[in-house]
């Protein structure tokens, strides 16, 4: 069967593929599975029919037969346990391919999102210059960790794998921000992730929703047809 994600109708990022289906497309085209994208909008996603399949009211979401799943991590987690190329075979090096997902998304992305949320939040108060150097702060630790680990590496550990996806996912959230660049190594790790075929195959159909072009991509999205909703809650 043919998995269908569901994405943004409008995502807010203009197509920047900032938004988590972006995740999900890349490991759908790293392991070559074709796959179906319903569009929804905000006010869809709080309906019932959405909140059946993501109780949370978001994207993105994957339905494949009788099998419905929420969460990109657990997403990815799916898609590269039940294809080869993006989860080495040696068990070991699996659980540590497995961790780096992990770290991605509760280590790594966590100060990032904040940082984020704090602009849209916070960005009129009094203490808001404080709070982002005090977050800032935060994340630079995480990158100079992560800077040190990947060293001369290509990928984190041995091959690409799931948890390079993710990594250079969560990394590219601080896209405009001239955080990474002070990492030569972790820019040249993401712009590595960025010209994989798959990546650019992923990127362009999620940017050809936005512009409305047609895509070489597999992917083949469908809209119900509704408006544009708001910002808010879009992390
Ligand atoms: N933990 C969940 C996962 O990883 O799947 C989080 C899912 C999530 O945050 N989904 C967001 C969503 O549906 C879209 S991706 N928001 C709508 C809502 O909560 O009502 C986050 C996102 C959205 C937009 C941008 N952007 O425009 O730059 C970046 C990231």
């Amino acid at each position: 069967m043919t998995p269908t994600i569901t994405a943004f109708e409008r995502s807010p990022d203009r197509g920047r593929g900032q938004a988590r289906d972006m995740r999900v497309r890349w490991a759908l085209e790293e392991v070559g599975q074709p796959y179906d994208v319903r569009l929804v909008s905000f006010r869809e996603m709080k309906e019932p029919a959405h909140r059946a399949l993501h109780p949370f009211g978001q994207i993105p979401t994957y339905e494949d037969g009788d099998l419905a799943l929420f969460e990109s991590g657990a997403i990815v987690f799916h898609i590269a346990e039940r294809h080869g190329g993006l989860l080495p075979d040696d068990a070991n090096a699996r659980a540590r391919a497995i961790t780096w997902m992990f770290a991605a998304l509760n280590t790594v992305e966590p100060p990032i999102v904040e940082r984020e949320q704090a602009s849209y939040v916070e960005g009129d108060k009094s203490w808001y210059e404080e709070r982002l150097a005090v977050l800032e702060e935060r994340i630079r630790n995480r990158l100079g960790e992560l800077s040190r680990r990947l060293g001369d590496a290509e990928w984190l550990d041995g091959a690409f794998s799931a948890g390079d996806l993710m990594m250079v996912m969560v990394l590219r959230r601080l896209d405009g921000m001239d955080i990474v660049d002070d990492y030569p190594n972790l820019s040249a790790y993401v712009a590595r992730g960025e010209a994989r075929p798959a990546f650019k195959r992923a990127f362009a159909a999620q940017l050809a929703v936005f512009t409305g072009a047609g895509s070489a991509a597999p992917a083949r999205a469908r809209s119900p047809g509704s408006g544009p909703g708001p910002m808010d809650g879009a992390m």
